[in-house]
């Protein structure tokens, strides 16, 4: 139906090269995903963690999957155990998994397979200031990227720092794909605007789905 070509040209926004934002792609299962967030985080706290340069990050973290992604004084790294708990990372959720693996498929990423999420959680004048993610060894692999409760405005730029970022809004449901020639861009998120969402309360979730290996 003619409805349903423009319902899905609203929905799938080419944000740049290899950067394709699926508007509302997990809506659906919104609040399922948000369960097993709690659930992760009574099994490995979120917690504020410190930059190679000794400030405390505004955002509140933790990972799931063979690998999660840490940093302290010593530097930013991967790694297979969680250094709060001594434990391993808790396994990804089956529905993480399958999101993922859909979420890359629609934007055109054939088997991809991830081995970390970060899960980072925004609370009003929480941000993150532009950086590459170029932790990975894996770097054909794109990032897929899930937004849930508040709304927030992601910020990217180009291959350098000092490319004028881009403003685009992410909402509740919201997943983003960057991979091919945005895999290496700058990007951040704007501060956080206070707010109450229906889901969340005050927060805003981001799951970002890796392949590091
Ligand atoms: C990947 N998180 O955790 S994710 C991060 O909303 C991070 O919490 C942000 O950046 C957040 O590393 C943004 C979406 C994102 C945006 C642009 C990218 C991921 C990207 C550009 C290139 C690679
Ligand atoms: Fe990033």
């Amino acid at each position: 139906m003619l409805h349903d070509l423009f319902e899905e040209e609203r929905r799938h926004v080419t944000l740049g090269p290899g950067a394709t934002l699926l508007g509302g792609f997990v809506r659906d299962i919104a609040d399922d995903l948000i369960h097993h967030i709690h659930e992760l985080s009574a099994r490995t706290p979120f917690r504020h963690m410190e930059t190679p340069g000794g400030k405390r990050m505004s955002v509140a973290m933790l990972s799931c999957g063979h690998l999660g992604w840490i940093t302290d004084r010593t530097g930013y790294r991967y790694t297979d155990f969680d250094p709060l708990t001594g434990k391993a990372w808790p396994a990804f959720p089956l529905l993480f998994l399958d999101l993922a693996q859909r979420a890359a498929q629609e934007a055109g990423f054939r088997n991809f397979v991830p081995d970390a999420c970060l899960i980072n959680r925004y609370q009003p004048g929480a941000r993150m200031s532009l950086h590459q993610d170029m932790d990975e060894r894996d770097l054909t692999a794109p990032i897929v990227s899930v937004s849930l409760g508040l709304p927030a405005i992601f910020l990217w730029g180009g291959l350098h720092r000092t490319v004028r970022p881009k403003r685009h809004q992410v909402l509740h449901g919201d997943v983003v794909v960057w991979g091919g020639a945005s895999r290496m861009i700058f990007h951040g998120v704007d501060v956080l605007k206070n707010g109450q969402h229906p889901a969340t309360g005050d927060i805003r979730f981001n799951l970002t789905f890796r392949k590091v290996n």
